[in-house]
């Protein structure tokens, strides 16, 4: 009975003691976090929902961005897609083209060309993966004229 208690105490203490790598692998496995980001709504409302996210640096995301509206919107971040690592861009549903241009246009050394756009039509959806590199507060808004202006913004920030 003793000796059967010590073997489960043993078992016990090896089921907890994991070690670092393990646990760092077992992260990776269950994937980014992932944030959905509706941009307009079923009736076609000029709105962001949420209109604000917040995310952490040097964690992994993937942005869900979906577009249940009847026309096209443009996701425009370009100061929050030069603070961030993109992996990739999955576009799915309603006819969506990445656009893209260098971080010359902010001003910012070129370096990497960063994700200025996304265009985002009619029941489209976007699937952005990247790690947040820089803390910060960046605005997110549809790039179409006058749609930001009707509410369609929103604020990133970046602790
Ligand atoms: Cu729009």
């Amino acid at each position: 009975m003793f000796k059967q208690l010590t073997i489960v105490i043993a078992a016990l203490c090896a089921s907890l003691a994991v070690p670092m790598g393990a646990q760092a692998a077992a992260t990776i496995e269950r994937g980014p976090i992932e944030v959905v980001l509706r941009f307009g709504s079923a009736t076609d409302g000029f709105e962001l929902s949420p209109n604000m996210l917040q995310l952490e640096t040097g964690k992994p995301y993937k942005l869900v961005i979906t577009n249940p509206s009847s026309t096209t919107h443009y996701i425009t971040a370009p100061e929050f897609a030069a603070a961030v690592s993109t992996r990739k861009v999955e576009i799915t549903g309603g006819n969506v083209e990445r656009k893209r241009f260098l971080r010359t246009k902010l001003g910012i050394p070129r370096r990497l060309p960063v994700i200025g756009e996304i265009e985002l039509r009619a029941g489209g959806k976007a699937e952005w993966y990247f790690t947040g590199n820089d803390a910060g507060r960046f605005p997110i808004e549809c790039g179409i004229p006058a749609h930001a202006q009707a509410g369609m913004v929103g604020m990133i920030i970046m602790d």
